[in-house]
C-alpha cells in the first residue's frame, strides 16, 4: 500500500466511467473521462506496454427506468436506443477501447451477482430491515431518483433521493425536506423493508491506511481531498439493494422485487467488460484485475469519485481476490458557452450531432477539447475558442508546417528525402530538442497532465515552424541547393516526429501524416529519432491536415444554441397552470408587506442567507436561498412580502419562520415583490 507512483507495473488495465445509456454522449463526457482516458491508452501501447481500456453502458439504475416512463418505453429498448448511439459516436471519434460492453449483458448479470454472492457468504454485508419512503398510489418504494426534495445542505428544492446536483453533496432520502415522490407528486409514506448494507465504516482503518496515507502525492488534489472529507466526516454503512425491478436480480431465494444498486453493479461492469473481452480474444481476464503486477486506473468525472475511491475499493478488497486501483484521475466539470452543460435543457453539444455537422474533424474537438480540459478547475467551451486553436494553432502552425515542408520537398527533391549534408549549429540544436520530446511528453502523461502534454506536442509543431521560417530555404535553391537538402532532410524529421507522438492525441491526423511520409506506425520513442526518414526515401503527395474553419460554420453552431435558449425560456413560459385552489385555500395564507433588517451569510453554504425581517407584528428570522443573487449589505432597508403563517422548518440547523415572495425568470435570475417605499409593515395581503 505504499506510494505507488514508484511502483514498477507490467501491464495496466484502464477504465474510463460507464456512461449512462440514458442520453448521448456530449463534450463535457469526452473532456472530462474518454478523451483524457483514450491519449493514456494510446500513449501506452505506442510504448509497447501490455494495456487493457476497458467501458461499456451503464444499462440499470432509476435514471434510466424514468426516462422509459417519460417517453412511454421500456428500460430494455432505452438502453437499446442510446448503447448503440454512444458505442458508434465513440468508435468514429477515434475512442479506442479494447472493449466495450453493456451492463444489461448476460456475462455482467453473472458477474455482478457472484460478486454479491462472495459478500454475502463471507458475511460482508449487514442485512437491516428498515423504512423507507413509499408512493402508495403507484406501490413503489422509492429510491434515488424517484424521490426529490429540498436539499438540506443549500435550500435547492429539485435535490434527488441520493444526491443534490446544485451542491454536489451526497444524500440519502432521509434527509431531504418536504420529500415528494416524481412517479405520483404525492408525499411518500414510509413502510418497512429489507436491505443488505456495506459497511463502509468498518473498514475505515483500511481506506485511511490506503488513501490518506498511500495516496496524498500522487492522487489529484481534488479527488484526494474528497476522498479525505468523506473518510473524516466518518463513514456510514451502504445499502447496495433497492427495491426495483430493473437491475441485477438478488442473488438470493425469497427476494422478488430487489436488484442490486446500480452504484454496486455498475463499476463491477468494468469486469464483465473485461471477462466478455478476454472470452472473445482468447486471453486470461483474471491478471487484468489480480495480479499485483497489474496498474489499475480508472478515469471519472468529478462526481463519481466517492463510488471510486471508496465503495468499490472496498467492495474489492472485501472480496479479496482483487488488487485496487493506482490512482482515479478526474476532471473538473466543462461549462458551455458559460453555462453549465445540461442533458436536459439540451444545452450540449452532441458528439453524434458534432460528428455529422463537422465530418472529418475528429482530432479538432479532441485537440481542444484536451487543450481547454477542465484538468484543475472547471473550464469553458465556447465555438470562438474553437474556432481560434483550430485556425491559429493546429493549421497555422501544424498544418503549416508540414505542407510547407512536403511542398518544399516534392518542388526540389521530387518526392525524396534529401540527404543532410554539413550540419550547422542551428540544425543540431533543433534535432537535439526534438530528441527530447518522447521523454517530456511522455512524463506528462504519466502524470495525468493532458493539457501539458498537448502543449508540448504543440511546441514540437512550433520549434520545426520556426525553424522553416528562419532558415528559408526558398530563398537559398538557386544558390545554395546543398543546404536546402539539409534543411528539408531536418524538416521532415520534424515531420515524423509529429506524425509519431501526435498519435494519442491527433489519431486521425497522425495516420494521415504517416500515409503522406510513407512511413508505418513506430513506437513512441521513435518519435525522438533524427533519422526516423532515410534519405532517399520517397514521400506521398500532401493533403491538407487541416482545414480553416470558417465564420459561418461558428454562426450556425451558436445559432443552434440560441434556439436552445430560447425553446427553454418558451417552454417555461408556458409552464402550465398549477391546479385550480378555493378561496378558501387562498386566505388561509398570510401575507404581509415587510422591510428586511439584517442579512448574513449562512456558513458553509452556497445560496443561503439568514434574514432578520421586520413583519409589523414581529421580528423574525428567515432563511432564504438567495445568496447568489443578493449583496448582504445592499439588503437592509430593502421592502419584501412575506408568508408570514408558513409552518416554521429548520434550515441548516437555523430556524426559519416564514418565507419571502420572489419571482424567477427563465433565467433564474431572481427579483422581491414587494410594496410601495413608504407602505407600513405587516399591512396585509389579499
Ligand atoms: N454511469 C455515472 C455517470 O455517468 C455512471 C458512471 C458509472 S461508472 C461505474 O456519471
Ligand atoms: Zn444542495
Amino acid at each position: 500500500m505504499s506510494n505507488s507512483s514508484q511502483k514498477k507495473y507490467k501491464r495496466t488495465t484502464i477504465t474510463a466511467a460507464l456512461p449512462y445509456a440514458n442520453g448521448p454522449i456530449h463534450i463535457g463526457h469526452l473532456a472530462g473521462v474518454y478523451i483524457p482516458a483514450d491519449i493514456y491508452a494510446r500513449y501506452l501501447r505506442q510504448k509497447g506496454e501490455e494495456v487493457i481500456y476497458i467501458c461499456g453502458s451503464d444499462e440499470h439504475g432509476v435514471p434510466i427506468t424514468i426516462k422509459a416512463r417519460k417517453e412511454g418505453k421500456t428500460p430494455q429498448q432505452v438502453v437499446d436506443k442510446y448503447h448503440d448511439l454512444i458505442k458508434k459516436s465513440f468508435e468514429e471519434f477515434g475512442i479506442a477501447f479494447d472493449h466495450y460492453s453493456r451492463t444489461s449483458a448476460r456475462i455482467h448479470h453473472e458477474t455482478a451477482s457472484a460478486f454479491f454472492k462472495t459478500l454475502y457468504d463471507k458475511g460482508v454485508l449487514v442485512e437491516k430491515e428498515s423504512e423507507q419512503y413509499y408512493d402508495e398510489e403507484n406501490k413503489q418504494f422509492l429510491a434515488d431518483r424517484y424521490i426529490t426534495g429540498t436539499c438540506p445542505h443549500c435550500g435547492y428544492e429539485q435535490a434527488y433521493g441520493d444526491q443534490c446536483e446544485n451542491c454536489g453533496t451526497s444524500l440519502s432520502p432521509n434527509e431531504l425536506i418536504n420529500p415528494k415522490s416524481v412517479l405520483s407528486g404525492n408525499p411518500p409514506v414510509k413502510k418497512n423493508t429489507r436491505h443488505w448494507y456495506l459497511p463502509l465504516d468498518h473498514y475505515e482503518p483500511m481506506l485511511r491506511k490506503w488513501i490518506l496515507e498511500g495516496h496524498k502525492h500522487d492522487w489529484k488534489p481534488n479527488v484526494y481531498g474528497q476522498c479525505k472529507s468523506w473518510i473524516d466526516q466518518g463513514l456510514l454503512p451502504r445499502a447496495v439493494t433497492r427495491d426495483l425491478d430493473w437491475g441485477v436480480k438478488l442473488p438470493l431465494e425469497g427476494f422478488d422485487g430487489k436488484v442490486l444498486y446500480v452504484w454496486f453493479d455498475a463499476p463491477i461492469g468494468y469486469i464483465s467488460s473485461t471477462r466478455e473481452w478476454a472470452e472473445a480474444t482468447g486471453r486470461d481476464w483474471e491478471k487484468y484485475w489480480k495480479s499485483p503486477d497489474t496498474k489499475l486506473v480508472h478515469f471519472i468525472g468529478k462526481d463519481n469519485i466517492v463510488f471510486h475511491c471508496i465503495i468499490f475499493p472496498t467492495m474489492l478488497h472485501t472480496e479479496g481476490s482483487y488488487i485496487l486501483p493506482d490512482n482515479v484521475p478526474s476532471n473538473e466539470f466543462l461549462n458551455l458557452e458559460g453555462n453549465k452543460i445540461s442533458t436536459s435543457r439540451n444545452w450540449a453539444v452532441w458528439l453524434h450531432e458534432y460528428l455529422k455537422e463537422f465530418p472529418g474533424k475528429q482530432d479538432v474537438l479532441r485537440y481542444v477539447l484536451c487543450a481547454a480540459a477542465p484538468e484543475t478547475k472547471d473550464n469553458d467551451f465556447t465555438w470562438k475558442d474553437f474556432q481560434a486553436r483550430n485556425n491559429n494553432e493546429l493549421l497555422a502552425v501544424f498544418g503549416n508546417f508540414v505542407n510547407r515542408t512536403l511542398v518544399l520537398t516534392h518542388k526540389y527533391f521530387d518526392g525524396r528525402v534529401p540527404a543532410k549534408g554539413q550540419i550547422t549549429g542551428k540544425d543540431a540544436q533543433t534535432l537535439e530538442q526534438l530528441a527530447q520530446f518522447p521523454e517530456t511528453i511522455g512524463k506528462s502523461l504519466e502524470h495525468y497532465r493532458f493539457r501539458e502534454a498537448l502543449s508540448g506536442l504543440m511546441n514540437l509543431a512550433r520549434v520545426g515552424n520556426r525553424y522553416l521560417t528562419e532558415e528559408e530555404p526558398w530563398k537559398l535553391f538557386k544558390t545554395d541547393p546543398e543546404r536546402v537538402q539539409t534543411i528539408l532532410n531536418v524538416c521532415l524529421q520534424v515531420c515524423a516526429s509529429l506524425a509519431v507522438l501526435s498519435e494519442p492525441f491527433l489519431p486521425h491526423t497522425s495516420g494521415k501524416l504517416l500515409k503522406m511520409l510513407g512511413m508505418k506506425p513506430c513506437k513512441w520513442h521513435d518519435g525522438g529519432r533524427s533519422n526516423l526518414l532515410e534519405s532517399g526515401h520517397a514521400i506521398n503527395k500532401p493533403e491538407l491536415l487541416f482545414e480553416r474553419i470558417e465564420e459561418d460554420a461558428i454562426q450556425a453552431q451558436i445559432e443552434k444554441l440560441r434556439v436552445t435558449l430560447n425553446n427553454n425560456s418558451a417552454g417555461e413560459a408556458a409552464k402550465p397552470l398549477k391546479e385550480t385552489i378555493t378561496f378558501d385555500d387562498f386566505t388561509k395564507l398570510d401575507l404581509r408587506t415587510a422591510t428586511i433588517l439584517e442579512a448574513e451569510k449562512v456558513p458553509k453554504t452556497k445560496k443561503l442567507l439568514k434574514l432578520l425581517v421586520d413583519t409589523g407584528v414581529d421580528k423574525r428570522t428567515v432563511v432564504a436561498g438567495i445568496a447568489e443573487h443578493f449583496n448582504c449589505d445592499k439588503l437592509p432597508g430593502r421592502k419584501a412580502v412575506i408568508l408570514a403563517n408558513l409552518a416554521p422548518r429548520k434550515i441548516k440547523g437555523i430556524e426559519s419562520h416564514g418565507m419571502l415572495l420572489m419571482a424567477e425568470n427563465h433565467d433564474g435570475a431572481l427579483t422581491f415583490i414587494a410594496a410601495e417605499e413608504n407602505f407600513d409593515n405587516g399591512s396585509s395581503i389579499s
